[in-house]
């Protein structure tokens, strides 16, 4: 004990907390300017390994800032199922992070230890896998994650290289699950069930040769980076990734799926040639995915398919595939099981898109801003969907009802092999291995948007056309004091500071349609306002003067 707290002490007094910043958890893990954040990375190096020792799991630490600009940079943690770091150690992330000195550090940690129990005895030995995306920043961070890990006895970093969140995430479940969990082994489970879910694509829409060229933008990162691998693996799908991060032009800059979804107009490197082409777009770290069209005139605009829209796809295509599998099932059977499908959005997902979701009688659930809401609560169900509006999104199977399916399938493959019922259950079960369980994952969903069109035998187009979306609009005003505004209601409700509710109320009463609402960014240093009326027009005014009553 005395010789890890040298260590801990030595180590730490070279990682010195900046002076008069105080740094903070926020909706995905630290973020901020990469300049400032050797110690926080140094610190959250050593909480990785005391959450690998208390969990006595494989913990992941992976070095990005997502779609913020190139100079910033972040932290985000993967538990042991591969989600976000646990809700509950949050407040000692924040601790740690903006402790003053390294004696204040290191009391910090042992209280810590004490109270959560952590094994520092040397009876297990924590493994962190590391990784970062393609900031010019990441390596020397991962060095001072590297370190703070290292602080901590009996903990090991294990170097992964430059990834996309998302298979990070997928690797670390993996290790959990006792699975093989290298790239190759990522790449290899999205491009098999892939081509599973294509071999099961209804006869009628096999030979629909129209509308096969995908275009995607790599927003310049990592994302287009990987999705270049992983085309190379798949035999029925033509894509061309352009800003793909090996030209000239710099990470998220007039690029990627958050200026896309935000600003709603062409991307760098996309233009009047692409009309009518399927594009899609990913973000910095590869875990958002929002697919668009270039209209015909010459506005500079697209047609955006937001999250809100693939989460409408994949809900509609696991619901047919639910009832075929259903269909003639005898009710006192045992072998029947009437699976439980929940959808989450956040207070973001378009009006339309809801009242969507609901028409096809879903169960529709709200929850704040940020996966780690969402992902919790789509894990109560058997089948749950969350997507938020950017792109961000998967499909989590509960187990329960995977041995289910898996046990229905081999019942069905010794009575009706090849049956729709079959083959109901082997989509369903492809979709559980395409699909990132971890955590969202911009290749994964785009494989399975892509299988889910061809099995629809539907254009883009006629995704798109789903439903309209109502005219929205995003601002951001910059504040003072970001936390002086209190929400409650999955942030649909300001409650402090007091009568700027009822502002919004009133304004928001004078438009058909309307709806707004603000609330403070996790991720950035600004108070965010939404606002959805039934014109472009009226709702650019709504959110405008929605902005000028949180100003
Ligand atoms: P904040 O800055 O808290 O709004 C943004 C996104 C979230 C989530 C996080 C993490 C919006 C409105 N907000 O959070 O949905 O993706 O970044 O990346 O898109
Ligand atoms: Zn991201």
């Amino acid at each position: 004990e005395e010789e890890q707290k040298a260590i801990l002490f030595k180590i730490s007094s070279h990682f010195p907390s900046p002076q008069g910043v105080k740094i903070s958890y926020g909706t995905a893990g630290f973020r901020a300017d990469a300049s400032i954040l050797q110690s926080t990375v140094y610190r959250v190096g050593i909480l990785s390994s005391l959450r690998s020792l208390k969990t006595q799991s494989v913990i992941g630490l992976m070095i990005t800032a997502s779609h913020n600009k190139v100079t910033d940079n972040g932290i985000k943690i993967a538990d042991p199922s591969g989600e976000m770091l646990t809700q509950a150690w949050e407040p000692f992330a924040d601790q740690l992070a903006n402790a003053s000195d390294p004696q204040l550090l290191l009391q910090l940690i042992s209280e810590f230890v004490t109270k959560e129990n952590i094994p520092l005895d040397g009876t297990w030995t924590g493994e962190i896998l590391v990784g970062r995306d393609t900031r010019p920043s990441g390596a020397s961070l991962l060095e001072a994650a590297e370190q703070g890990i290292g602080s901590v006895v009996g903990a090991v970093a294990l170097d992964m290289g430059i990834l996309t969140t998302p298979q990070l995430h997928w690797m670390v479940r993996a290790r959990n699950k006792g699975m093989r969990a290298t790239e190759l082994d990522y790449f290899k489970q999205l491009s098999d069930s892939f081509r599973c879910l294509m071999d099961l694509i209804p006869n009628k829409h096999k030979l629909n040769e129209t509308d096969d060229k995908l275009v995607v933008d790599g927003a310049n990162g990592v994302g287009g980076e990987k999705l270049e691998i992983l085309k190379k693996m798949l035999d029925s799908l033509a894509i061309e990734v352009r800003n793909s991060g090996k030209g000239e032009g710099v990470l998220n800059e007039g690029v990627g799926a958050d200026y896309v979804q935000k600003e709603k107009v062409t991307q760098h490197g996309f233009g009047i040639e692409d009309v009518g082409i399927r594009c899609a777009s990913l973000d910095g770290d590869g875990d958002r995915l929002v697919y668009f069209t270039v209209p015909s005139n010459s506005s500079g605009d697209i047609d955006l398919i937001d999250g809100d829209k693939i989460l409408s796809l994949f809900a509609l295509f696991i619901k047919e595939q639910l009832s075929i599998l259903n269909k003639e099932v005898d009710k006192n059977a045992t072998n029947n099981y009437e699976a439980c499908l929940g959808v989450i959005q956040t207070a973001y997902a378009n009006g339309a898109s809801t009242d969507y979701l609901k028409q096809l009688g879903l169960e529709v659930v709200f929850t704040q801003t940020g996966v780690k809401y969402l992902h919790e609560k789509a894990s109560q169900y058997d089948i749950g969907i969350y997507f938020e509006a950017n792109g961000h999104g998967t499909i989590l199977f509960s187990e329960c009802f995977l041995s289910w399916l898996d046990a229905r399938n081999n019942e069905l493959s010794a009575i009706s092999k090849g049956s729709e019922q079959q083959k109901a259950a082997l989509r369903l079960l492809a979709v559980s291995n395409l699909i990132n369980q971890a955590v969202g994952d911009a290749l994964s969903g785009l494989l399975l948007v892509e299988a889910i069109l061809k099995h629809m035998g539907w254009s883009v187009h006629r995704w798109s056309d789903l439903y309209q979306d109502l005219p929205s609009r995003q601002l951001k005003v910059k504040v003072v004091d970001r936390t002086a505004v209190v929400t409650t209601n999955a942030e649909t409700v300001v409650l402090r500071p007091h009568g700027l509710q009822e502002a919004i109320n009133a304004e928001t009463a004078k438009y058909t349609r309307g709806r707004s609402f603000i609330r403070p960014s996790g991720t950035e240093d600004v108070i965010r306002v939404y606002a959805e009326a039934s014109t472009q027009e009226a709702a650019d005014n709504l959110a405008n003067s929605v902005a000028e009553l949180a100003d």
